[in-house]
């Protein structure tokens, strides 16, 4: 199928990548993706542990989507994203102490510890939540859209959620009306090859997800999401249009999830050699070989970043896990009755 419509005329557009120039703020992009990824990795430790209560979906092998997306924006831009959400709350700014007490139930998580993985959340940064229905962010991705239009205040409303969602009503429902109000939103779609433990083919119709921008005469363009670099200018060009009045965007982050979908899962159904090949184009390795090839001192740097992100996650932790669990008394505050 060769599509030629002036909606995803941006499939021909010339992308930059990490092989020909670094993110302008290299040295943060990096310790954000260190931050997650060490994040994550105590994630793992803690849930083995038996410390942390529900399920947990971690992010290693997604962190340039967005990191390289929130790299783009505005710090009073607004962020929806899915149960996946460790990364791209750290990605928005929420404090790495906070989140590991929300994991862990603890007063001082972001959520007062009553959320849990799977409800990471921070207005105060723009952070509007994580949902765990899927697609059930979508509509309010648009309504923050709709908002910061409304109100004139210029924000974009950028919404992260699965390859799997695009199969839901919400998704449909909520990308045609954000063409249709031509609302300042931007759609990133993670494309990691799987749903919960289904490869994306055998669910999914058509050749490219982006393809599903064309119905909604809303642009789209398909990004390799591990590249921190092409997805950082992509959508860049789509907050641009967003805050000109120029309506959404969708686009195709293409990434590999390294861990199975939750922690019960240990991905077996993978096929032999997959994780390994894409563990070559691992985002983080990829950021790392461009800093040593654009930077004599890259390596130094490298180690003196990496080293930071790691003492400053182990701190978050350990004051997260000295912290005590909410008061009795605080059952019934922040809750719905
Ligand atoms: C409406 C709804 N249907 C089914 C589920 C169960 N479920 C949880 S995660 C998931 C897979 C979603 O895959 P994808 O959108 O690709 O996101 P990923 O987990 O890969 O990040 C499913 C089916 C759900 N939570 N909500
Ligand atoms: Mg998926």
């Amino acid at each position: 199928m060769n599509i030629t419509h002036p909606y995803v005329a941006w499939e021909s557009r010339e992308v930059p990548t990490l092989k020909q120039q670094l993110p302008n703020d290299f040295e943060n992009v990096l310790k954000k993706m260190y931050e997650i990824r060490f994040f994550e990795d105590e994630v793992q430790d803690l849930y083995s542990a038996g410390l942390v209560r529900g399920s947990t979906h971690l992010y290693q092998g997604q962190e340039a989507v967005s990191v390289g997306a929130i790299s783009a924006l505005r710090a009073e831009d607004t962020m929806t994203c899915t149960y996946r959400s460790h990364g791209a709350t750290i990605a928005k700014g929420a404090q790495i102490d906070a989140c590991f007490a929300e994991l862990l139930g603890r007063a001082g998580g972001l959520c007062n510890g009553k959320g849990g993985s799977m409800h990471f959340t921070d207005a105060s940064i723009g952070a509007l939540g994580s949902n765990a229905i899927v697609g059930g962010h979508l509509p309010i991705a648009n309504g923050a859209a709709l908002a910061a239009k409304f109100l004139g205040t210029g924000k974009v409303s950028v919404c992260f959620f699965g390859d799997g969602a695009t199969n839901i009503g919400a998704f449909h429902e909520s990308l045609n009306l954000a063409s249709l109000w031509k609302l300042p939103v931007i759609f990133v779609v993670e494309n990691n090859q799987y749903g919960e433990y289904s490869p994306v083919k055998s669910t999914t119709s058509g050749e490219k997800i982006v393809d599903r921008a064309l119905g909604y005469a809303m642009y789209g363009v398909q990004v390799d999401g591990n590249d921190v670099v092409s997805m950082s200018a992509i959508v860049a060009d789509a907050a641009d249009r967003a805050r000109r009045g120029d309506g959404p965007t969708l686009i195709e982050a293409v990434t590999y999830r390294h861990s199975g979908h939750s922690r019960a899962d240990l991905a077996a159904y993978r096929p032999e050699g997959e994780l390994d090949e894409w563990m070559k184009r691992d985002p983080i390795l990829l950021l790392e070989n461009a800093i040593k090839e654009f930077n004599p001192d890259g390596a130094a740097i490298i180690e003196r970043i990496k080293e930071n992100a790691r003492t400053e996650v182990n701190e978050a932790k350990n004051r997260a896990v000295s912290w005590p669990e909410p008061d009795l008394s605080e059952l019934y505050t922040d809750v719905m009755d």
